[in-house]
C-alpha cells in the first residue's frame, strides 16, 4: 500500500512538471486529485480500513496530498494562471472598480448655460477662426493701422500671412460678427462665444488666454433700451437671482455710443474686494450700438439699420457664478481645483 502512494506521488509529480500548459495540467490534476482522482479514492477507503493501520496510512496519504496540491499550484503559477485568464472565472460577488469618468470643464458648463439663455431668447450661435486676419480683426471694426485704439487690444501677431496681410490670434470675438454680417442679411440675432487671447500682464481677472461671448442684434428699430432688457434678463437667469447692473459710458471705435457693463460683486457682495480692484463693481462686458461704419464695411445700409453689440468675459462670468477669486486658476490643471465642478 505505501508502495503505491511513492509509485503514485512520483507520477503525479513528473506528470505536474511536464505539463506544458495549464489545460495540460488540469488533466494531471483530475487523474489524482480531482473528484474521481486516484488520491482522492485512496483518501476516500481510508474510512474502510482497520483503525490500526489507517492512522499511519491516511497520515502518509495525507502528506502526499498536500504536496501534490503544492507542487500544482506552484506549477499552475509558473503557467501563467491567474483570476483574470480563467475564462468564465469572474466572482460576481466582488465590488465593481468605479469607471473614472473626467466631467465639462467650469468654462465647458458656462459656454453651454450662456447658448441655452441666448438661445431661448432667439439668439442663434455662430463661429469664427481663432487665428484671424488683421482686416475683420481690426480694420473692419472701424480700427485701422495707426489707430491708437489698436493699443488697447495687445496682439500675439504671426509669421504667417494670408495674401500677403498678416494673421493674428484674435484679441476679441467682435471679428465673429462681421464674418456673420458678410454672410447674412438681417435681421440679425447671434452670440458667438469662443476663444480669445491678448498679450498682456496677468493677474486676478485678466489672462492671456480668455474666453469671450459675443452678442450682436441687427434690425430696423433696436436701441439701447433693448440691449439692456437682453442683458438684464441674461444675468437673472445666469446667476437665477436679480443682479445689480451698472452701464458706463466708455470708448469702442465700432460702437456708438458705447459702454462698459458691471455687476455688483458676487465674491465681496459689493464691498471690495481684490477680485473687483476693492470697487464692489465686477467687469463683465463691453458694448454699445453698431457704428455706422461698421455697417457700411460689411455692405449694410447705416440708414435703415440700427442694432446693439456686447463682448462678455466668459471665464469673469464663471468667477462670479462659482465664487472663484482668480481667473488664471481655470488653466493651471489643478485637478483639486476642477474636480469640484
Ligand atoms: C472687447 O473685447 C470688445 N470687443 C467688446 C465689445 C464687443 C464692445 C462689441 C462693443 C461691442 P474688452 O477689451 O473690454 O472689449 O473686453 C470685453 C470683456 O472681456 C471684458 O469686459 C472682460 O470681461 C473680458 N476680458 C477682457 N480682457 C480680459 C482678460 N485679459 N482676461 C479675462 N477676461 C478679459
Amino acid at each position: 500500500m505505501e508502495n503505491n502512494l511513492k509509485t503514485l506521488k512520483n507520477t503525479a509529480e513528473k506528470g505536474i512538471k511536464q505539463a506544458k500548459n495549464l489545460k495540460d495540467l488540469d488533466g494531471v490534476f483530475r487523474l489524482y486529485l480531482g473528484r474521481k482522482g486516484e488520491l482522492t479514492g485512496i483518501l476516500r477507503s481510508l474510512k474502510d480500513m482497520p483503525s490500526k493501520e489507517r492512522s499511519a496510512f491516511g497520515k502518509e496519504a495525507n502528506e502526499v496530498r498536500q504536496v501534490l496540491q503544492e507542487a500544482f499550484d506552484s506549477r499552475q503559477k509558473e503557467l501563467g494562471w491567474s483570476n483574470e485568464t480563467q475564462e468564465g472565472s469572474i466572482d460576481v460577488t466582488a465590488p465593481g472598480q468605479k469607471i473614472q469618468a473626467g466631467h465639462l470643464h467650469p468654462i465647458t458648463q458656462t459656454r453651454r448655460k450662456v447658448e441655452e439663455i441666448f438661445g431661448s431668447m432667439g439668439f442663434v450661435v455662430a463661429d469664427g477662426p481663432e487665428v484671424e486676419d488683421e482686416w475683420h480683426n481690426f480694420d473692419a471694426l472701424n480700427i485701422p493701422a495707426g489707430h491708437p485704439a489698436r493699443d488697447l487690444w495687445d496682439t500675439f501677431w504671426l509669421k504667417a500671412e494670408i495674401n500677403k496681410k498678416p494673421l493674428l490670434l484674435r484679441t476679441h470675438t467682435s471679428p465673429v460678427q462681421i464674418r456673420y454680417m458678410q454672410e447674412h442679411k438681417p435681421p440679425i440675432r447671434i452670440i458667438a462665444p469662443g476663444r480669445t487671447f491678448r498679450y498682456e500682464a496677468t493677474d486676478a481677472g485678466h489672462e492671456i488666454n480668455f474666453y469671450q461671448v459675443e452678442g450682436l442684434m441687427i434690425d430696423e428699430n433696436i436701441s439701447v433700451a433693448n440691449f439692456k432688457a437682453v442683458i438684464q434678463e441674461f444675468f437673472k437667469r445666469f446667476f437665477e437671482k436679480d443682479v445689480t447692473i451698472r452701464l458706463r459710458p466708455s470708448y469702442f471705435p465700432f460702437t456708438e455710443p458705447s459702454f462698459e457693463v458691471d455687476i455688483s460683486c458676487v465674491l465681496c457682495e459689493g464691498k471690495g474686494c481684490s477680485s473687483c480692484e476693492h470697487t464692489g463693481w465686477f467687469e463683465m462686458l463691453g458694448a454699445g450700438m453698431v457704428h455706422p461704419k461698421v455697417l457700411k464695411a460689411v455692405g449694410y445700409n447705416p440708414k435703415n439699420l440700427r442694432g446693439f453689440a456686447f463682448g462678455m468675459g466668459m471665464d469673469r462670468l464663471a468667477m462670479m457664478k462659482y465664487k472663484i477669486p482668480d481667473v488664471r486658476m481655470f488653466f493651471a490643471s489643478d485637478l483639486k481645483f476642477l474636480k469640484q465642478f
